[in-house]
């Protein structure tokens, strides 16, 4: 229990396929730990039941071993050192190595044992968010069970009694532990054929976590309520969450869900799907209407489920602006419409760092090389084949691509579209002239520009 193994995502399923001694069933499983924040391929079931496993977006699977018919996990709540993106890590707490933890994954009807085992410096339980189960294994710190103590473990055991996507997370010190990152997914497969829960070529899972990770530091600010600033995909921001790549006309599952203090508008590009089911099972097909959006309130879980059957690099986001975006200032004015020209330069000598932030807009600040506090990621980044994105936080893209292999999830690069099939300048006239708004034109073609003071403004209410 002492060691620590580090698996890459391809040698998981060899631990566990691995024979264990009949002495070493009546020990605790040596603990498998992650190093990586990549998308681990789905690791295929050699022991128990057979289902169709689900990937983890910037996640993995957590290996069990099979002990008398019983399926044995072990997770270990501790400190972990999470990659957001590159260029930024952050201190947090989790499981097995990462934030979130793995996910689990089992089949209806399966007796499960969880091991959890408390590395952490205050106590800590775990509940099992949506699972029918006795309620002393419902995790619930002082009402269901005494706390975990540090350097303690216990073991939960219940029968998965019902299919469908679930969470888990502690039920201790609540508001500190999940603002550090503890959480994790849960995956019940149905046993057989489902009525509700259609065969799918992708199943997709992560959970929406979001921190408060001032600029130029790694640790999170516990105490903060609502307004947090990194919002992240399994602890990860865009550009570093992983793209969701299938292959043309695959049916796709995405399982989301919330674990932050605030909902989010999930969008996607270019398709629609139905939410086919959510942490309460799934939904009768009467209740399924097509939607692009779909919003997955604080605590919830949706599953949209569709056909990928558009190719391209389709954009698949939160809708909330800000949530797309990285740590800035928040007390910075709107500068539109006023023109510094001159002024710049003439401060440049002065404070040679500084700058102009969103005179034309914030669009310059998707390119802009601007000097960043070490750990720290830009507002707007991410480059795609025609430039900067201009987005941060809870964006990535569903890659859509004909000569995808069935169980390749490796990114095949960005889409090459058709001749003729992307937007383009006019080239053949000159632009119409446009009449002046205010009647003060400048001239034929040129919008007249009302100079304005511009108060400097706080916004500290974003929800
Ligand atoms: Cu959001």
């Amino acid at each position: 229990m002492n060691r620590r193994n580090f698996f890459s995502g391809a040698a998981l399923s060899a631990v566990a396929a691995a024979s264990v001694g009949k002495a070493a069933l009546a020990a605790l499983p040596e603990p498998v730990l992650m190093d990586s924040a990549a998308t681990a391929p789905p690791l295929y079931p050699e022991t128990g039941r057979p289902y169709n496993p689900v990937v983890t977006l910037n996640g993995w699977t957590l290996p069990w071993r099979m002990n008398q018919g019983v399926k044995e996990f072990h997770l270990v709540a501790e400190p972990v050192l999470r990659e957001i993106a590159p260029g930024m890590k952050a201190h947090l707490w989790g499981y097995n190595g990462q934030s979130p933890g793995p996910t689990i994954e089992v089949v209806e009807g399966d007796r499960v044992r969880l091991f959890v085992t408390n590395r952490l410096p205050e106590h800590t339980t775990i509940h099992w968010h949506g699972q029918r189960l006795p309620n002393g294994m419902d995790g619930v710190g002082g009402l269901n069970q005494p706390q975990i103590p540090v350097g303690k473990t216990f073991a939960y055991e219940f029968v998965a009694r019902r299919p469908g996507t679930f969470m888990y997370h502690p039920h201790a010190d609540e508001m500190t532990q999940m603002a550090m990152g503890m959480m994790g997914f849960w995956v019940t497969h149905p046993k057989g054929r489902h009525p509700l829960i259609g065969e799918v070529q992708r199943d997709f899972c992560f959970l929406l976590n979001a921190f408060d990770i001032e600029p130029g530091s790694a640790t999170p600010k516990i105490n903060t309520m609502l307004d947090f600033n990194l919002w992240t995909w399994n602890s990860r921001a865009f550009p570093g969450i992983d793209s969701l790549n299938v292959r043309l006309n695959d049916k796709v599952r995405i399982r989301v869900g919330n674990l932050t203090m605030t909902n989010h508008p999930m969008h996607l590009h270019g398709h629609e799907f139905v939410v086919s089911g959510s942490d309460g099972g799934p939904w009768p097909m009467g209740v399924r209407v097509p939607e692009v959006t779909t919003d997955v309130a604080v605590g919830q879980m949706r599953q949209p489920e569709f056909l990928a059957d558009e190719e391209g690099d389709w954009a698949f986001h939160c809708h909330k602006s800000h949530h797309t975006m990285n740590p800035m200032g928040h007390n910075v004015p709107t500068m539109i419409g006023v023109d510094h020209r001159g002024l710049v330069q003439k401060i440049q000598k002065l404070v040679p760092d500084y700058m102009v932030m969103g005179e034309r807009g914030m669009a310059d600040m998707g390119e802009m090389e601007m000097p960043l506090p070490e750990n720290t990621l830009p507002m707007m980044t991410g480059t795609g084949p025609y430039g900067p994105v201009e987005m941060g936080g809870m964006f990535t893209t569903l890659k859509v691509r004909k000569g995808q292999k069935p169980g390749d999830y490796g990114d095949p690069g960005w889409y090459q579209q058709p001749a003729g099939t992307q937007a383009y300048e006019w080239q053949d006239a000159p632009p119409p002239s446009f009449p002046s708004p205010s009647g003060r034109g400048q001239g034929e073609g040129v919008p007249a520009v009302e100079l304005k003071a511009v108060k400097p403004t706080s916004h500290q209410q974003h929800h």
